[in-house]
């Protein structure tokens, strides 16, 4: 795990995969700063917001590397692997956006990388006959695609965003340490 000399923290990153306009850079926002935008600016470019959080009295930085689409091939060379977990975004309401992520299970199985993985079903506060992904559907991705935690999330109100980035950051910490 890698020291940040400035902060004194220790690094943790998390990768956020994700078709356009889930909801990747609402939720790092959300975790980051506790904010929300229902304006839509579509990235072209990596950014990598981060927090500091306490887990076991020591310091951690997560950071959350948000891809946008043209720039993910070429983030999957990635070398530090010790410290870094992947979360797969998806829009419920968007069953296309469930599939969207397919290709970088199989892209990342290919690297031979074993990182930490999460799903994460984003805008669950929107009204339950918008819903395309149903939990039958959920559960059947995790068990094919060997995902350690699956959650779904608000970047809009909040529900489970810290939480579920925390316990996969803590899974990490543990993982190997
Ligand atoms: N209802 C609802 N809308 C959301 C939520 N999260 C994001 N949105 C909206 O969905 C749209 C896209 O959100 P972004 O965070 O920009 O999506 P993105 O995945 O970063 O998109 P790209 O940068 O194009 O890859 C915006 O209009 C957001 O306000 C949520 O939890 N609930
Ligand atoms: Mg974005």
């Amino acid at each position: 795990m890698s020291n940040h000399a400035g902060l004194g923290a220790r690094e943790i990153n998390l990768v956020l995969f994700g078709d356009s306009a889930v909801g990747k850079s609402s939720i790092a926002r959300r975790f980051t700063c506790w904010e929300y935008s229902p304006n839509y600016i579509a990235d072209h470019v990596l950014h990598r917001p981060f927090k500091l959080i306490t887990l076991d009295g020591k310091q951690y930085k997560v950071c959350l590397w948000v891809l946008s689409i043209n720039i993910t091939e070429r983030f999957l060379n990635w070398t530090n692997r010790d410290s870094v977990g992947f979360i797969f975004v998806y829009d419920l309401t968007r069953k296309p956006s469930l599939d969207y992520n397919q290709k970088w299970v199989y892209a990342i199985k290919q690297r031979g990388l074993s990182n930490p993985t999460m799903l994460m079903g984003n805008k669950c506060d929107r009204p339950g006959w918008e819903r395309q992904v149903e939990p039958s559907l959920v559960n059947e991705w995790v068990t094919d695609n060997n995902t350690d935690f699956s959650v779904e999330v608000s970047a809009k109100n909040g529900v489970n965003v810290e939480e579920s980035i925390v316990n996969l950051s803590a899974h990490i910490v543990s993982s190997i340490s």
